[in-house]
C-alpha cells in the first residue's frame, strides 16, 4: 500500500484492487469502534447537538443540515434545485432565483460550502456554496436557513475551486475548473493553448447586508483550477489555487495532462489587485450573467441580467501572481490555521507537499525565479518547500487542521484518514474509511480557530455499510473523535446526495441567530395582506388576483366564483400565523408546477391556468392542527 505509483493507470488498478480488499476485510467488521462509541454520539430526546454540519448535496444541488455528534438530519436547504418540500422553485417568489443567462436551470452540482468569517473566526452569518455545472455561487442566510442570493459566474466552466471566503468575508472566491475561450467563441478545440483561459473570480461581500458583486476576474493561463483556499493571519491578502493540466492540453486522452512532473499552486495577492482596480485598473468586457437576490422584506426573488465584468490580466499587476511548483495534479489546497503552511495534495503523487508562506515571501523578495513560462514568475520548488510528508498513503485529496498542530489528510485510494504533525511532517495515526473518502471536515477547520473535537469523513462509495436499496446505496459520512492521540471512529450516517464537502460550526452561534417568525406587520410583499379585512378577488383583464389569508384552520376566501377557462389565476396567500413553526401549504388540483409552503408572516404566490369548467378543490398540504383536514376550499370555473 505504500508503494509509489507513478502511472495513473496503475493507480486505477490499485484502486480497484483496494476496493475488493476492503470489502473482504471489513464486511460486518466494526472492530475500529470503542465500546462506548454509542454513548458518545447519543443525543438524548429533547437534547441538542453540539455542532451544526452543513454538508453539500453534490448533484442534488442542495445543502443539508445535520447535528453533530448525532448525525441527525435537520433540514435540506434547496439552493440550485427545485424542492417541493420547501416550495422552492415552485412559487413565483423563488423561481427567479434559479434564473441564469441560459434560462431557468433548476439543478446544479454543489460541492463546497464555507461559512462567513470575522477576524478569521466563523461568525455564522452566511454559508456560501458553489454550483459547478452552470457556474454559480449562492449565499444562504443562516438566520432563516434559506438561499438569499445567487450570482452566476461568467467566463467560467465547472466552477470547482469555489466557494471559499477570506478572513473577514471580504471576498468569496470562485475558480474555474475548465479553461474556456475568453470571451466564448466558435474556434477549433485543438487551438486550446494560448486561447483558452482560466478565470478566477473575486466576489465582494457587503459587510452589512452580505450583498455579493463580482469585483474582478483574474484571467489566468489555460490550466484547470481545482481547489482554492484563502491565506489567513500572516498570509491574509493572498489566495491559493491548485492547478492541473499545466500542459494546456485540450484532450486528456493518452494522459496528456499528467505529463508534467509538477503542476502549480497559483498564489494570488488579491489585496494588490483590489488596490489596482480601486484605482481604476482593469478592463470592462462584455459578459452576460444573472444576479438573483431574495429580498427579506418582500420575500420575493428578483433576477437581474448583468452585461459586463471587470477583468484583470496578471501582467497588468506585477507582483500579484506567482506559481509554486507542486507535484503531480494537486487536488486539495489547504492553508493551516496560522496561515504559514499551504498543503498541496497531489492526486498522482505519493508524498504530501507543504509550502511555506514565509519562504515564499523570501523567495519573492529575493527575486529567485525559475523563469516565467506563462508570463507569471515561477518560484523554485526547493525555495518554497516547508516539508514533505513522505508516502503517507495513496491518492491524497484534502487536508484539515485541529488547531493543535495536527493535520488530517484523506487518501482516496488507500481509503483512510491520516493524522500528521505540522513542522515535523511525521505520521502519527491513521484510520480506515468505508470507503474511498473524498473531503473531510473538522468544525471550524477552515478558520483560525478549529474546534478540533471531531472530524467528519465524506465517502464516495458505501457498498455494504447499510441495508441494500437496489443498485445504489445511500451516500455516507463517518464521524471520528479526534480529541485524543488516536482517532476513534464513532458513527456512520447516511447523507442526502453526494457529500462533497461540509462546513461545521458551534451550535450556540447559530441558535442565537436563528429567526422564529416573520413579523406580519413588516410584510412588504407586493400582494401581502395583514388581516382578514383585506382579503378579496380582483379581476384585471384575463388575470384574476386572489388575495387570500390562511390561519388555523381555514382559508379566506374559501369559495371563489367568477373564474373562467383561459384566465390566469394568481393565488397570493398570506399566512397570518404569528407562532413559531406553524407553516401552511397550498396547491390547486392540476397546478402541477405550482405549490406554496408559507411561513408565519409571509406571502407567497402561485399561478393556475384552469383548462376545464368545473368546481375545483384546494387544500392545505402541511399538517397544521387538529382541523388540518378541514383546511380547504373550492374555485368555480365557468366556460370562457
Ligand atoms: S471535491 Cu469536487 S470532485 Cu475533492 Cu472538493 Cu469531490
Ligand atoms: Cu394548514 Cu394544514
Amino acid at each position: 500500500m505504500k508503494k509509489i505509483i507513478k502511472n495513473p493507470m496503475l493507480l486505477m488498478l490499485g484502486l480497484s484492487l483496494f476496493l475488493v480488499n476492503c470489502k473482504d476485510q471489513n464486511q460486518g467488521n466494526n472492530g475500529a469502534l470503542t465500546s462506548n462509541a454509542a454513548e458518545r454520539v447519543y443525543v438524548a430526546p429533547g437534547e441538542h447537538d453540539e455542532y451544526y454540519a452543513f454538508i453539500s448535496g453534490g448533484f442534488s444541488g442542495q445543502l443539508s443540515v445535520y447535528g453533530l455528534p448525532s448525525g441527525r438530519l435537520f433540514k435540506v436547504i434547496p439552493v440550485f434545485s427545485q424542492d417541493a418540500e420547501k416550495a422552492w422553485g415552485y412559487n413565483e417568489e423563488t423561481k427567479p432565483m434559479l434564473n441564469t443567462s441560459h434560462g431557468f436551470i433548476p439543478w446544479d452540482d454543489s460541492h463546497h460550502p464555507d461559512i462567513s468569517q470575522t477576524n478569521g473566526e466563523l461568525d455564522g452569518r452566511w454559508v456560501f456554496i458553489n454550483g459547478n455545472n452552470t457556474p454559480r455561487i449562492a449565499k444562504i442566510d443562516l438566520s432563516v436557513f434559506e438561499t438569499t442570493e445567487i450570482i452566476e459566474i461568467p467566463n467560467s466552466a465547472g466552477n470547482h475551486s469555489s466557494a471559499f471566503v477570506t478572513e473577514n468575508t471580504e471576498y468569496v472566491v470562485a475558480g474555474t475548473r475548465f479553461s474556456v475561450p475568453v470571451p466564448q467563441r466558435d474556434m477549433p478545440i485543438s487551438e486550446y493553448k494560448g486561447n483558452f483561459k482560466g478565470a478566477l473570480t473575486f466576489i465582494s461581500v457587503d459587510p452589512e447586508d452580505g450583498g455579493m458583486d463580482i469585483k474582478f476576474q483574474l484571467i489566468m493561463p489555460g490550466f484547470d483550477y481545482d481547489l482554492s483556499h484563502p491565506g489567513r493571519g500572516e498570509s491574509h491578502g493572498w489566495f491559493f489555487f491548485t492547478t492541473y493540466n499545466t500542459e494546456e492540453a485540450s484532450t486528456l486522452l493518452e494522459v496528456n495532462a499528467s505529463q508534467n512532473d509538477k503542476d502549480f499552486i497559483a498564489a494570488v495577492n488579491w489585496k494588490k489587485i483590489e488596490e489596482y482596480v480601486n484605482n481604476g485598473g482593469g478592463t470592462m468586457m462584455p459578459a452576460r450573467y444573472a444576479h438573483n437576490v431574495y429580498d427579506d422584506a418582500t420575500h420575493t426573488g428578483t433576477s437581474t441580467m448583468k452585461e459586463e465584468v471587470l477583468v484583470v490580466n496578471p501582467s497588468e499587476v506585477p507582483g500579484a501572481v506567482y506559481l509554486l511548483p507542486t507535484p503531480k495534479s494537486p487536488h486539495g489546497c489547504d492553508v493551516d490555521p496560522t496561515g504559514e503552511y499551504i498543503v498541496g495534495n497531489g492526486k498522482l503523487s505519493a508524498d504530501l507537499t507543504v509550502h511555506s508562506f514565509t519562504k515564499m515571501m523570501d523567495a519573492i523578495e529575493g527575486e529567485k525565479f525559475d523563469g516565467d513560462a506563462y508570463g507569471i514568475p515561477i518560484l523554485k520548488f526547493e525555495d518554497v518547500l516547508a516539508g514533505t510528508v513522505s508516502q503517507p498513503g495513496l491518492g491524497p485529496l484534502h487536508t484539515e487542521f485541529d488547531g493543535k498542530g495536527n493535520a488530517y489528510t484523506t487518501f482516496f485510494i488507500s481509503s483512510e484518514v491520516v493524522k500528521w504533525k505540522l513542522g515535523t511532517w511525521e505520521v502519527v495515526d491513521r484510520q480506515p474509511c468505508y470507503y474511498s473518502v473524498g473531503h473531510l471536515m473538522i468544525p471550524g477547520g477552515n478558520s483560525r480557530k478549529p474546534y478540533g473535537k471531531y472530524v467528519v469523513a465524506m465517502n464516495k462509495i458505501t457498498k455494504d455499510r447499510y441495508l441494500p436499496t437496489g443498485p445504489e446505496v445511500t451516500q455516507s459520512a463517518q464521524l471520528y473523535d479526534i480529541s485524543g492521540e488516536k482517532m476513534e471512529l464513532l458513527l456512520d450516517f447516511p447523507t442526502v446526495g453526494e457529500p462533497h464537502y461540509a462546513a461545521g460550526i458551534s451550535a450556540d452561534i447559530i441558535k442565537e441567530r436563528s429567526k422564529k417568525i416573520f413579523d406580519l406587520q413588516d410584510n412588504k410583499h407586493k400582494y401581502g395582506i395583514t388581516s382578514d379585512a383585506d382579503v378579496r378577488v380582483e379581476r384585471d383583464g384575463n388575470e384574476v388576483h386572489i388575495y387570500m389569508s390562511m390561519i388555523r384552520s381555514h382559508f379566506n376566501p374559501d369559495n371563489i366564483e367568477g373564474v373562467k377557462v383561459g384566465d390566469k389565476v394568481y393565488f397570493h396567500v398570506t399566512n397570518l400565523e404569528q407562532d413559531y413553526d406553524v407553516p401552511h401549504g397550498v396547491s390547486m388540483i392540476g397546478a402541477n408546477t405550482s405549490e406554496l409552503l408559507i411561513m408565519p408572516g409571509q406571502t407567497e404566490t402561485f399561478v393556475w391556468e384552469p383548462k376545464q369548467p368545473g368546481v375545483w378543490p384546494f387544500y392545505c398540504t402541511d399538517f397544521c392542527s387538529a382541523l388540518h383536514q378541514e383546511m380547504q376550499g373550492y374555485v368555480r370555473v365557468s366556460p370562457a
